[in-house]
């Protein structure tokens, strides 16, 4: 083992950051830049479902709220896209990618949001599973990685709570309303448990990445901590989580409950889910019809930089 590699070693059982300049192992870089881009493609592909609801939200407040979240989800893919070019990759390569279906981004964004109970339901078990998936990604090894989650789970909490808010006033509404949030619950239950990944047993980068100190827990310990965490949430909304098997196992300290189907997860991930197609056609048409404001900000910034050289000629 060389000094480079001893040191990185060193950094990683310290516990200690690895930073831009730091050396580091070329599969650690590359396990980094998949991970790192498809969390910032899920944020922007998931700007979309959610975004179909801004112009039918129910009244002028529901409509800020949701306007904002979306443009935090925004904010979010540009932090991530960051942390990524840190890496030695630019936005633009992994947009191509993006677009091409040659990196992922998260399987749940391949469902439809078919009412506007949906939007709670996002917020409540989307973003959910999300703070306990990323709430350990603060300690990620990789600093720039690590850091952009402090800022990225802080608003995320936000968006769980807008979420539960919004629930908590339609199951205190009409049966309508309560019926729309059950309805929506049972469909968004399955997918929400995906979102952790495989299980473990089928997981080919979990180990590896928990010697890294990039991840911090398995996925299914993950997928665990949700499930136990949304359990008494549904109670207090009066839903029903859509798992007949669902109770909670006094040995265990946890709930018993029942594994989604991971056939559709890999169909999902094959492309084949409900609107793979959909999400992908879109960004890359809204990529298409922004060629234009790159090409304006590129010649902009190019006419600033010749300015420049010729006042620093003349002085
Ligand atoms: N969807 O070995 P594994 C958000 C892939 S955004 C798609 O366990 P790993 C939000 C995985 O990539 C939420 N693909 O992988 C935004 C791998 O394939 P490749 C996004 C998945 O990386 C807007 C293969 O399956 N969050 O919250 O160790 C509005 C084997 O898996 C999925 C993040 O991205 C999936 N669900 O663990 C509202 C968090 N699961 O790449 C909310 C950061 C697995 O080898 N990412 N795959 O071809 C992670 O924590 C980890 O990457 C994962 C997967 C836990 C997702």
């Amino acid at each position: 083992m060389d000094a480079l590699e001893a040191r990185f070693e060193e950094t990683i059982a310290a516990d200690q950051r690895i930073e831009p300049r730091d050396w580091m192992p070329v599969a650690y870089r590359r396990t980094l830049i998949r991970q790192i881009a498809q969390h910032a493609h899920s944020e922007i592909i998931g700007m979309q479902p959610e975004g179909n609801w801004i112009l039918r939200a129910p009244s002028l407040r529901r409509k800020a709220i949701l306007l904002a979240k979306v443009q935090d989800e925004a904010g979010h893919g540009m932090y991530l896209y960051a942390a990524a070019e840190t890496l030695g990759v630019d936005r633009e390569e992994l947009t191509e990618k993006l677009i091409e279906s040659k990196q992922r981004y998260s399987s749940i964004f391949n469902y439809p949001a078919l009412s506007f109970a949906d939007i709670g339901v996002i917020g409540w078990l989307v973003d959910g599973a999300a703070i306990c998936n990323q709430v350990p990604l603060c300690r990620c090894s990789y600093g720039p990685y690590a850091r952009a989650m402090i800022r990225i789970c802080k608003e995320e909490s936000f968006h769980q709570r807008q979420g539960y808010e919004l629930l908590l006033a339609m199951v205190h509404g009409t049966d309508t309303q309560r019926e729309m949030v059950q309805e929506s619950t049972n469909r968004w239950w399955w997918p929400s448990l995906m979102m952790f990944g495989p299980p473990d047993g089928d997981s080919p980068n979990t180990q590896q990445s928990m010697a890294w100190g990039i991840k911090r827990h398995t996925n299914d310990e993950l997928r665990q901590r949700f499930v136990d965490m949304t359990v008494p949430q549904a109670t207090a909304l009066g839903i029903t989580l859509p798992d007949p098997d669902l109770r909670w196992n006094e040995e265990r300290q946890a709930h018993d409950y029942t594994q989604p189907d991971w056939d559709e997860f890999k169909a999902v991930l094959s492309g084949s889910g409900p609107c793979n197609a959909q999400r992908l056609a879109h960004r890359r048409r809204a990529h298409e019809n922004g060629a234009w404001v790159r090409e304006a900000a590129g010649a902009y910034a190019e006419k600033q930089a010749a300015r420049a050289a010729r006042t620093e000629a003349v002085a």
